[in-house]
């Protein structure tokens, strides 16, 4: 009977130290997010809500240490019209990301979205005006941003090519030249392809990572891959998502997690979670946080946040972010604190 009780003892105490599935995200100081991790933490920013919202910028400066424009360096933003570029947002990031010692990361160059009206219609030389636009941001901001999304979403879910303007034009030798010219504007610079779904679809994951291993084979600098990570608070398993990154590091280009957001799909207008609710999400985050971890120190580029606040973000009544409509921070921001 003594030694009884004493085996139950020992068994209880050995299930102590184990994490439990329930774990409950309360409350936590706020010192910055990368504090807590080993790695780059980044978020999505707006040059309009950095001048205009100080909660916004407030938490931009205290809480992230890299910056991504969520639309200010795309085609469309960045040269409206042939030739002639608009660089009044840009510089303001690239001038907040400068003063404050925050690490740059350029969002994208070449995508069949967002293009300026003119590009579709464009009868010059397409293989001089992709070289030129290329040459021109990367160039311009050579000091300051020293990663780029060269490519962004150019494939299909099963892996082969998607049909874009620049697949059309360029043939299929377009996304080598991009690296190619984004290499040469700017040689220090790592270079990343970035896509949504690569996560859990391996049809796709497979076909970016065979274009990718010949174009380096070939001599082409290509650094790494951006995983997009927008996810829900279902779907998929966090362990796809890892096993998805550990491919990637294991072929050698480094990982990011680049447009994080768990989307809990609110079926109304509610502008706050339920506390169920909000519990799911902080698990979501932390288990994110955690499959990043987990990934050689060397391949690690960093995890970012697709936007600051709920009210910032692109989804519209998904409540997917760290800090509510009033930028306060939710238990989703304390999981990702949570790393042991
Ligand atoms: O978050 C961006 C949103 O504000 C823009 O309206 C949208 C335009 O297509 O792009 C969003 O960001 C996208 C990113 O650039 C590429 N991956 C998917 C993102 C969400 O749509």
């Amino acid at each position: 009977m003594k030694n009884t009780i004493i085996i139950c003892c020992l068994l209880l105490l050995a299930g102590c130290g184990k994490p439990t599935a329930t774990q409950v995200y309360t409350t936590c100081d706020m010192t910055s997010i990368y504090s807590h991790t080993s790695f780059p933490v980044g978020v999505a920013v707006d040059a309009y809500k950095l001048q205009t919202n100080d909660q916004y910028r407030n938490i931009v400066i205290a809480q992230f240490n890299s910056l991504t424009g969520e639309n200010a360096f795309k085609f469309e933003s960045v040269e409206p019209a042939e030739g002639q570029y608009n660089w009044t947002e840009t510089d303001y990031i690239a001038d907040f990301a400068r003063q404050y010692g925050k690490r740059l990361h350029g969002h994208t160059l070449v995508w069949h979205s967002q293009l300026p009206d003119w590009v579709p219609g464009y009868t010059g030389d397409w293989r001089s005006m992709l070289r030129d636009h290329i040459t021109q941001e990367v160039g311009r901001y050579k000091d300051v941003i020293h990663s780029w999304d060269v490519v962004n979403e150019a494939f299909n879910e099963d892996g082969t090519l998607r049909s874009t303007l620049w697949l059309t034009h360029l043939g299929t030798g377009y996304i080598q030249m991009a690296f190619e010219d984004a290499h040469a504007a700017n040689p220090q610079a790592k270079l990343f392809y970035n896509d949504y779904n690569l996560e859990w679809n391996p049809q796709k994951l497979d076909g970016v990572l065979r274009l990718l291993t010949q174009l380096r084979a070939a001599g082409v600098q290509v650094d790494g891959i951006g995983m997009q990570m927008h996810i829900s608070s279902s779907y998929p398993d966090i362990s796809l998502a890892g096993d998805a990154a550990k491919k990637i590091a294991n072929t050698g280009f480094l990982v990011h997690f680049s447009e994080l957001d768990v989307n809990m799909k609110e079926p109304d207008s509610r502008t706050l979670l339920s506390a169920d609710e909000q519990q799911q999400q902080a698990r979501r985050y932390a288990a994110v946080f955690t499959a990043y971890s987990q990934l050689s120190p060397a391949q690690q580029f960093g995890i970012t946040l697709w936007g600051v606040s709920d009210a910032d973000s692109w989804i519209v009544r998904g409540l997917p972010l760290l800090f509510d409509n009033n930028y306060t921070s939710k238990p989703a921001y304390c999981a990702c604190k949570s790393l042991k």
